[in-house]
């Protein structure tokens, strides 16, 4: 009885996937709509529970932010002052992160950032940081995989005046195109299914069922012209290699921390839980032909690229992007390791950094400011791992010991960085701000099941006695308290 289930299971699916294939268009989230209060560019955005038609004419329960899954894109530029408003409009808490953005630990939304239901948070911050593809997503404590998993994920791209100017592909969902990749397992109702077991905990809650912006093996139609995307690693726990099906070259222009100092030439891209890769593909003397991206570590089509449109458009991506600040290894004070491994039980224990599993009651580091530091990140289990830092980004100075072992396309500033499984990465960070003795910023795996599991840490940046800052300063709260409705005031602009 059970094989036959199983079996009529597969044969519905296969027979849904194949009526869906290649059918829809990608769906572009809309940029989130903003007012202009008192020069503070302020978002509203709500939390809920809705439904979305993954296979044509099943309604599964999903959640989004704005939106019936996924979120709508914020955009921001560096050195404006925002108001993000989350209202949660679920039947349960959440928090909402901005990964990957430079702001103070109180306005990071990590675990201690609850939002109950019916209640609304804010992140009030100055934006400090460059241009860069960043995102935001729940992380409540042993609840962001099942979050994520529902469709709790957004895109924050921040511009800055240097990204303003380069002469790269920048209308927004027509040549500059945001790609949330993601995979989820369903049930033989089409409802979202989220239940790993303890193997799949530690192994990672993967399926051969992949999305972009919540659509299953969608088309994007471009210009015959030069096409960036922003490539965003969206999954619970998925390794992903991109690549295109006639083995083209891009160029990878930025990493997670912004643009990498020049392009690099690439024909496939890997991708762990959590990163982000901006990438500019020629598609110029492609009028009419179609490509696919596929991903090679499972050989599953992922989406289908149709030139039908001519253009004159950009038409070479420039040699120099940006000059970065490094370090060198000498400039570091100290050097802090971080072993990621279990406690308790072995290959079956809990997943946990340094023997310890998280604690948000325990500080775990506390980081002198503008203090250079190594931090030597060992995975000695025969698992995939990353490791994700907030607030700050870093650079990698050596895989297994090697500064060789560094590929090109990771010389860039990352707040990721993929840990395979028996080996060792050194990065380099600088925290140069946001000092804060009672607030904590997260570090952890990103693999979502691991980070629920225990596998994160916490540390405060605090005052440096050698090398001071100034304390930073909050963005006053204004007297909007309610939703905004629609249609948007004067001064909001919408995609
Ligand atoms: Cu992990």
């Amino acid at each position: 009885m059970q094989i036959y289930k199983y079996f009529a299971t597969s044969l519905t699916f296969i027979t849904l996937v194949s009526v869906n294939l290649f059918a829809a268009t990608l769906p572009i989230p809309p940029l989130a709509p903003y007012t202009m209060v008192n020069g503070v560019k302020t978002f509203n955005m709500n939390i809920r529970q809705s439904t979305t038609q993954f296979f044509s004419g099943v309604n599964t329960r999903t959640y989004g932010i704005n939106r019936n899954v996924l979120g709508q894109t914020i955009r921001i530029h560096d050195g404006d002052r925002v108001k993000i408003n989350y209202t949660n409009s679920l039947s349960e808490a959440t928090t909402m992160h901005g990964h990957g953005m430079h702001v103070p630990a109180i306005m990071d939304g990590g675990p201690k950032n609850k939002i109950q239901p019916g209640q609304r948070w804010t992140a009030s911050y100055t934006v400090n940081q460059p241009a860069s593809t960043n995102w935001y997503h729940p992380h409540l404590m042993g609840t962001t995989a099942r979050h994520v998993y529902m469709g709790l994920a957004g895109m924050i791209i921040v511009d800055d005046d240097n990204s303003d100017t380069l002469a790269l592909p920048k209308t927004y969902g027509v040549d500059d195109i945001p790609l949330i990749i993601q995979d989820k397992r369903f049930t033989s109702s089409r409802q979202i299914h989220y239940a790993p077991n303890r193997m799949e905990i530690m192994r990672g809650y993967t399926s051969r069922t992949m999305m972009i912006n919540g659509s299953i093996s969608p088309t994007v139609y471009v210009k015959d012209k030069q096409i960036r995307f922003r490539v965003l690693n969206a999954s619970n726990s998925s390794l992903y290699n991109l690549r295109f099906s006639d083995g083209r070259a891009f160029k990878q222009i930025a990493t997670d921390g912004g643009f990498l100092e020049k392009p690099v030439n690439l024909s496939s891209l890997l991708l762990s839980p959590g990163e982000r890769a901006e990438i500019v593909v020629n598609f110029s003397g492609d009028l009419g032909s179609t490509v696919t991206l596929r991903e090679t570590r499972n050989n599953i089509n992922i989406m289908t690229v149709n030139v039908n449109r001519t253009s004159t458009g950009v038409t070479s991506v420039p040699s120099t992007l940006k000059k970065l600040e490094k370090y060198r290894a000498s400039d570091a004070v100290r050097t802090r390791n971080f072993l990621l491994n279990t406690v308790g039980g072995g290959m079956m224990g809990q997943m946990a950094i340094n023997g310890r599993a998280f604690n948000l009651s325990r500080i775990d580091n506390v980081v002198p400011v503008n203090d250079i530091e190594i931090w030597n990140i060992r995975n000695t289990m025969n698992l995939e791992h990353n490791f994700h830092i907030h607030a700050i980004h870093f650079m990698i100075l050596e895989r297994n010991g090697s500064t060789a072992r560094v590929a090109a396309n990771e010389k860039g500033y990352k707040d990721v960085v993929r840990i395979p499984p028996n080996s060792s990465v050194k990065v380099i960070i600088k925290m140069k701000d946001y000092i804060d003795p009672n607030n904590g910023y997260m570090y952890h795996c990103h693999f979502l099941e691991h980070e629920d599991d225990g596998m994160m840490g916490q540390f405060t940046v605090i005052q440096n006695k050698n090398n001071p800052v100034t304390q930073w300063a909050p963005i006053m709260m204004d007297s909007i308290t309610t939703m905004v409705p629609s249609p948007l005031p004067l001064g909001s602009t919408t995609y």
